[in-house]
């Protein structure tokens, strides 16, 4: 019989395909390889359940290259305070990266824990802007928030080794039982404790535990930086094609001098753009 599913797992030529709440272990017809179509973990298929074939892949609204995944609605992007060090510059590429593929970015922060009240103001007025121009803050302890966000979706996990990408996953289903290991030894030894592509269902929805878009750089045109940034909208340079980077009378880099603009935002524009093309 033809069935519709959803690839969740891909080990070497192997594809497990969820239908109806079943798992099928299915091959690839060689039609696709013809094609120079591969069925990527996120597809939505037609299989053979008999023969347990993949007879097609149907189009996807998105495609990601690392982690290789298809169709993907959200990410949540794990975001440490502290252990590692709470890196602006890493969660605005981030930010820009997935916004330009078409996926909700969620900010979840962790290791909220190990802040002093000092600390923990500064983060907060951080928080606050990120939530004012129009994204999801969460903690990882808001768990409940974050199914909410989540529910019914496919959702990439990102965030460097060591800010509790596993941990987090284990709290939301205990029965997974992934490994995380201590920020030292994690780092100190440069292992990933991630190592491939596997979609777990988890409060329903699909989540990939990945090692993150960390090394990630951006690969679209530097003239398209500018539409991931909400906050530039909100300011409206009155120049039609500025593309906000020093140029006389620019709306945003007022809205920067007069603080309206977090620093760190257009900061890290400013240096984005100089590493793109
Ligand atoms: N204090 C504190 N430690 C955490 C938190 N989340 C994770 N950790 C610890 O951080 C380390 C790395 O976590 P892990 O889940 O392996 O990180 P991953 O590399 O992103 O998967 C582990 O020792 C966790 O126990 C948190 O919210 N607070
Ligand atoms: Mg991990
Ligand atoms: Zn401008």
């Amino acid at each position: 019989m033809n069935k519709d599913g959803k690839i969740i797992k891909i080990v070497s030529n192997l594809y497990t395909v969820l239908v109806e709440g079943d798992l099928y272990d299915c091959r690839a017809r060689g039609k696709f390889r013809k094609d120079a179509v591969t069925p990527l973990v996120g597809d939505f298929v037609v299989i053979d359940t008999e023969n347990a074939y993949i007879l097609e892949i149907k189009k996807r609204k998105n495609e990601l290259a690392r982690p290789m995944i298809a169709n993907v609605d959200a990410a949540l992007v794990l975001t440490s305070v502290k252990e590692p060090d709470l890196s602006l510059n890493l969660l605005d590429k981030e930010l820009a990266a997935i916004s330009h593929e078409g996926i909700e970015p969620i900010i979840v922060l962790s290791k909220m824990d190990l802040l002093n009240s000092k600390e923990l103001a500064k983060i907060k007025k951080l928080i606050k802007y990120y939530k004012k121009i129009g994204f999801d803050v969460i903690t990882n302890r808001q768990r409940f928030k974050l199914r909410r966000l989540i529910k019914g979706k496919t959702v990439v996990l990102t965030g460097q080794t060591g800010a509790g990408k596993s941990t987090l996953l284990n709290k939301l289903d205990k029965s997974l039982d992934l490994k995380t290991s201590p920020i030292s030894t994690a780092l100190g030894r440069g292992v990933h404790t991630t190592r491939h592509v596997e979609l777990f269902e988890v409060v329903g929805a699909f989540i990939a535990d990945t090692p993150g878009f960390s090394a990630l750089d951006l690969n679209f045109p530097r003239e398209e930086l500018k539409h991931v940034y909400p906050e530039f909208r909100e300011v409206s340079c009155k120049f039609q094609n500025c593309e906000h980077d020093g140029e006389k009378d620019c709306g945003v880099k007022t809205a920067y001098e007069t603080g309206k603009i977090l620093p760190s935002r257009y900061e890290n524009y400013i240096k984005f753009r100089g590493e793109m093309k």
